[in-house]
């Protein structure tokens, strides 16, 4: 029976996951809400599949809001980083390790799936087992699996990526690696925990710094009144390049974070990963600007016809963690800039002021569209937007006459 500790964006997918595959699960979180909807089969998500795979995995999962008493468990609760210092906050984790050992039976092995920075397990973890050794005599296996599946293709990742698994014993990590092998149709390679703890944190760090060139790029090319785009397309054409897209910042709670674990605990040398961070977290205040210009060409000064498209960090899901388009009204407020409309598909509660939850609705308000995320939605409403002042953030609408980073 494995018992998965926190049911949020990875948790839910990988326990139905193993439930679907005819493992014995028992999901548990520390949110009586998310516990008693799960248990009505009642999934807030809009995660592509994840329905499918809740049918599919039903018969062999509880849910509860209590640990229970078994010999494997997935930890996949939050590490948020501290804003001041940028280390690593792995209380969460260390608060699921700390009531584990107290229930696990003998030889359990635990697996950490949550982002951790390298070295977290060594200095975070390993006191706790040590103790326990001691006080309860039992002995427990740990494992860090890090997770690397993609918000909106969630369940297709689980089953076709690659996946890493650290271990310092490789019984252990084979014993893993046959139980994600059950539904992992990717590699699996194994190793030792710290690798896989750095291996994790570099994949985010090395996208982060990509989007951070396009992002810089699409700065150099304003500048040198060109369009960015068109130049990232002919660099392209080179075998050996391949730029990313510049947008409005980078958001989620994964490429936005991990970096700063490394910056926290390694500032003397991480020069070109706190440039990236800082170069993608001015993206909203660069978009401000291009607005701002915008509106002043138009003579147009009243906020309260500009209308937001997209809150979500990204397209077509209904993730709103670190995203750029509530950076960007942050700073607006704190411009005084109070008033524009806001409006997402995928947010349908209230998140925001002057927020509006029908299209027709939002586009019937507003002179001036700012399209900060590119949801199927809008790619498809060429006639609806065609009489606005429009400012495409995303590069994706095909309309003449549309202003861009
Ligand atoms: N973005 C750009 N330009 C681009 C690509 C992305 O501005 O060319 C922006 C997006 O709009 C978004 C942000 O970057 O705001 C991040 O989006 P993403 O789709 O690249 O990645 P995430 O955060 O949804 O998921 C990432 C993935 N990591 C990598 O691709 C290395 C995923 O595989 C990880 O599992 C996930 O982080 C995680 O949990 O760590």
């Amino acid at each position: 029976m494995i018992n998965v500790i926190g049911l949020g964006y990875i948790g839910l997918p990988t326990a139905l996951m193993f439930a679907a595959h005819g493992e014995s699960v028992v999901g548990t979180d520390c949110n009586k809400d998310v516990v008693e909807k799960l248990k009505m089969e009642n999934i807030d998500s809009q995660e592509n599949g994840l329905r499918e795979l809740f049918t599919l995995g039903k018969k062999n999962i509880k849910f509860s809001n209590d640990y229970i008493s078994t010999d494997m468990y997935i930890i996949s609760v939050p590490t948020p980083y501290d804003k001041n210092t940028k280390k690593i906050d792995p209380s969460y984790v260390v608060d699921a390790v700390k009531k584990i050992v107290e229930i696990c039976l003998d030889n359990a092995v635990v697996v950490i799936e949550s982002t951790i920075s390298p070295g977290t397990i060594d200095v975070h973890i390993r006191n706790i087992l040590a103790e326990q050794n001691v006080r309860l005599k039992k002995k427990l296996n740990i494992v860090h699996a890090p997770e690397r599946i993609i918000p909106g293709n969630m369940i297709n990742e689980l089953k076709y990526n690659a996946r890493v698994i650290g271990a310092d014993d490789k019984n252990v990590a084979e014993f893993v690696k046959k139980k994600y092998a059950s539904f992992c149709r990717g590699e699996i390679v194994t190793t030792d925990i710290k690798t896989a703890e750095m291996t994790k944190v570099v994949e985010n760090t090395y996208r982060d710094v990509n989007i951070a060139f396009a992002n810089e790029l699409s700065k150099i090319c304003r500048l040198a009144e060109i369009d960015v785009h068109e130049v990232i397309r002919i660099a392209n054409m080179h075998p050996r390049v391949s730029i990313l897209q510049p947008g409005p910042g980078v958001g989620g709670h994964c490429i936005a974070v991990d970096p700063w674990f490394l910056v926290g605990d390694y500032p003397q040398v991480t020069k070109v990963v706190l440039a990236a961070r800082q170069v993608n977290s001015s993206m909203p205040e660069f978009v401000l600007n291009r607005i701002s210009d915008i509106m002043l060409q138009h003579n147009i000064r009243d906020v309260s016809r500009l209308g937001l498209y997209g809150m979500t960090y990204k397209e077509n899901i209904d993730d709103v963690r670190e995203s750029p388009t509530l950076q960007l009204i942050e700073l607006m407020n704190k411009n005084l800039a109070f008033g524009a409309s806001v409006y997402d598909p995928f947010v349908n509660y209230k998140l925001v002021e002057n927020q509006v939850f029908n299209f027709d609705e939002f586009l019937g308000g507003i002179d001036i569209l700012v399209v900060m995320v590119a949801h199927d939605e809008i790619l498809h409403a060429y006639n609806k937007v065609e009489d606005k002042i429009i400012l495409d953030t995303k590069n994706v609408l095909k309309n003449k006459k549309v202003y861009k980073l």
